[in-house]
């Protein structure tokens, strides 16, 4: 056995209880290396588990094909395990934390018999940030391991960082797939029954226990799972903000600078946004961070936002030349791909990627694939894995160890009705109103039923490790943690908007930069603007849409149109949603209902 690179007494105590359990045949402390890193990567490419792109086209990228019943995140397998059911609230599957650690502990026991435990140290935030949280992994998987090499800071420098005494987040982790003497490895092992999948998080000792899935944020423990469940209960606790958000920065033609934070749910385009190419001359778009922003009050009274992630895990189907063709760049090299299309060639492939698809290729569960098969040949979660100093327009404050102060929060969702194209809120209570009261179809990111309508307060019902309303609480204390000129504009968008005929009004991806000069419009007090029922919107002719082909001035009224009909059924639904928090829904938060109502009823 490897001796323990630390003098961490706690995290060595917890290193050997786990080897007790899990029994794996060996244990290996990841230092980080780049070398670590490469023969990790080779090996799995022995194992079947990788395959090496062509080093010309893909340089340094790899393509993994994951088991078919693990393809995205199990939400109905993840658990807040919180003493008390309130606790957890109304959104989120709750159990008994001492029954649930019997349980899984029975899992675990043995789990890893014939594999490599790997102890991957990994820092959320910069290292050394004042922000930056430290957490551990012991999993099984080295998938998972060269994947957290690229989504966070790994490795040796944290362990350093950590220290004799410090502390950090326990991350717990295993593919569930114990092999016999002799047993020949799956490509992709994990535990197929859906029903013995966990992804449990532990509020009240900040614990994570992730057993059976090897996908995502099921396995990659630092990011759903210590940076926004677990993050957001210390952020509760301690005065901040763990918030499932893309960080951006706007540039406007005088060269000012407008830090923007959008929260919007998993595969919405939130990387699409983040990396976007302004259609809009003299405009420019750099890149912060795609998914997560750690937010705090800094000293100057404004809203500091920080990417506790290095690297990006965007959805592969839909990124294209058009969409986002940064992301296409960030993912030309030393990137992971899962469940994409393998070309003769190669490369990779997969829907909507904007070029022509290959006579035949293998599709994402390893069978020959033809485009006029009938099947998709990439899975709609499937996902690329790209450091996001790769990116071409990342931003040059994205380590700022500070973090970046904010102008303004979005919010959004995919609404095909209603929700007009940008809202302006009246004031921070109104602004978390239109959070709290998001919604968007589902979509693949998660199992279950993709398009239907599902409230999802702030993007985070998925992510939220305490009670919702709590949450929204939180959110509208913080107008008493700074003065309230300091605070970032609250914003609505709807980038999703469909005709009679179930075609998108808004042509979305680069001309969004539109709607955002409005936004920036508005924070410089330039915009043209109307005070309506709803917040405050554009007037008809206030978004510039000068060169756009195709599209009608007469759209733009559509789409900056108050639907009085369709807010007052919107009203009903927030209602019967706000009814699942019973008291826990805050005063504020009904206020902001009534007075919506009865300006809508005037
Ligand atoms: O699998 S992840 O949870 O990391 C992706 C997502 O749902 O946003
Ligand atoms: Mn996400």
């Amino acid at each position: 056995m490897q001796r323990a690179p630390t003098k961490n007494k706690k995290l060595r105590a917890w290193v050997d209880e786990n080897v007790k359990l899990c029994k794996p045949d060996k244990v290996y402390w990841c230092n980080g290396s780049k070398k670590e890193y490469q023969e990790l990567c080779d090996a799995m490419v022995q194992s079947g588990t990788f395959i090496k792109l062509d080093e010309k086209k893909r340089p340094g990228c790899y393509l993994a094909r994951s088991h078919v019943s693990d393809v995205a995140r199990v939400e109905d397998r993840t658990y807040i395990a919180s003493a008390k059911q309130e606790d957890a609230g109304p959104t989120n599957n709750w159990t008994d934390p001492v029954e649930l650690r019997k349980k899984l502990t029975g899992f675990f026991d043995g789990c890893m018999k014939g594999r490599t435990m790997y102890v991957i140290p990994f820092s959320m935030g910069p290292l050394g940030s004042p922000v930056a949280k430290i957490g551990i992994e012991i999993t099984d998987s080295p998938y998972v391991v060269v994947n957290m090499r690229i989504m966070t800071r790994m490795g040796k420098k944290v362990l350093k960082a950590l220290g004799a005494d410090g502390e950090f987040i326990p991350c717990l982790h295993s593919v569930g797939a114990p092999l016999k003497e002799g047993e020949k490895d799956a490509a992709w092992p994990c535990v197929p029954d859906p029903a013995n999948k966990y992804i449990a998080h532990f509020p009240e000792t900040r614990e994570i226990w992730s057993f059976g899935s090897g996908y995502g944020g099921n396995a990659l423990l630092g990011k759903k799972c210590l940076a926004l469940r677990i993050a957001s209960v210390m952020a509760k606790s301690e005065g901040w903000m763990a918030e499932h958000m893309l960080i951006l920065c706007l540039t406007n033609p005088e060269g000012k600078k407008f830090y923007v934070g959008a929260a919007f749910p998993s595969a919405c385009g939130k990387t699409n946004l983040a990396m976007m190419r302004p259609s809009l001359k003299g405009w420019k778009v750099t890149c912060l961070g795609d998914d997560i922003a750690w937010i705090r009050v800094g000293q100057d009274g404004r809203l500091y936002a920080v990417n506790p992630e290095a690297g990006f895990f965007g959805v592969a189907p839909g990124t294209s030349k058009a969409s986002n063709p940064n992301a296409l760049k960030a993912a030309r090299k030393n990137t992971i791909f899962t469940n994409v299309v393998l070309t003769p060639d190669g490369d990779v492939w997969w829907e909507d990627m904007g070029v022509p698809p290959p006579a035949k290729g293998i599709d994402w569960q390893g069978n020959e694939w033809t485009p006029d098969c009938g099947r998709k040949g990439a899975h709609a979660n499937s996902r690329f894995t790209a450091p996001a100093k790769q990116c071409p327009v990342i931003d040059e404050d994205w380590e700022n160890p500070d973090g970046v102060p904010l102008s303004a929060f979005l919010f959004g969702g995919r609404r095909p009705s209603t929700i007009p194209l940008v809202n302006e809120a009246y004031s921070w209570e109104h602004g978390v109103f239109m959070g709290a009261t998001a919604g968007s179809e589902t979509t693949a990111a998660a199992i279950g039923q993709a398009g239907v309508l599902r409230r999802d307060p702030f993007a985070m019902l998925p992510f939220c490790g305490y009670n919702m309303g709590d949450y929204i609480a939180h959110w509208m204390s913080m107008a008493g943690r700074t003065q309230r000129d300091k605070l970032p504009r609250i914003f609505f968008v709807n980038w999703f908007r469909k005709d009679e005929n179930g075609k998108f009004m808004w042509p979305g991806y680069g001309d969004n930069s539109r709607v955002l000069k409005w936004i920036c419009e508005r924070i410089e007090g330039t915009a043209k603007s109307v005070e309506t029922p709803i917040g405050c919107l554009p007037t008809e002719d206030a978004i510039d849409i000068k060169g756009l082909k195709k599209f009608k001035a007469d759209t733009i009224k559509q789409l900056v149109a108050v639907d009085k009909e369709g807010w007052l059924k919107e009203l009903q639904s927030i209602e019967e949603f706000f009814s699942k928090f019973g008291d826990k829904v805050p005063p504020a938060l009904k206020s902001e209902l009534n007075s919506l109502r009865s300006r809508l009823q005037k």
